[in-house]
């Protein structure tokens, strides 16, 4: 069995819970935040037979999408406490980031 921990944007989250919901594949969803653009995105936690991993990444790949989006980096402040202008930079966020993990075991009580 594997843990796949799948990193997705919000807009991309409807339509993965649909598959997963469609091909009984059980997940955990939770709302996240990228360290780097401090906005919001979706984690996937799901525990899977290890035949069926490839359909579950196949589903992710299907779901998620590329995107741009524009951050704007901090004011930065000089010695003179004069501030600099800091202009939005363009980052290229998803498809999705994704983690397969071994499970030692797995329990449901
Ligand atoms: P964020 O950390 O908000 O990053 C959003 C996008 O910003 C990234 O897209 C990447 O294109 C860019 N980016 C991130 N760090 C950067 C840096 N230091 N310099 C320049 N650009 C940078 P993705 O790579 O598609 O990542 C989307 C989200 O997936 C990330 O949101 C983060 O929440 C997660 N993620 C990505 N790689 C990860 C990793 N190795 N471990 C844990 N989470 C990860």
């Amino acid at each position: 069995m594997k843990m796949i921990i799948a990193i997705i944007q919000d807009k991309d989250s409807n339509r993965l819970s649909n598959l997963f919901i469609e091909a009984n594949i059980r997940a955990t969803k939770l709302s996240t935040t990228g360290g780097f653009l401090k906005s919001g995105n979706t984690t996937y936690m799901i525990g899977i037979e290890d035949e069926r991993v490839d359909e579950v990444l196949e589903a992710i790949k299907h779901a998620s999408r590329t995107r741009q989006q524009f951050m704007t980096p901090p004011v930065n402040l000089d010695a003179t406490m004069d501030s600099t202008a800091s202009y939005p930079v363009e980052v290229q966020v998803g498809g999705a980031t994704v983690f397969v993990l071994p499970i030692d075991s797995f329990l449901q009580f």
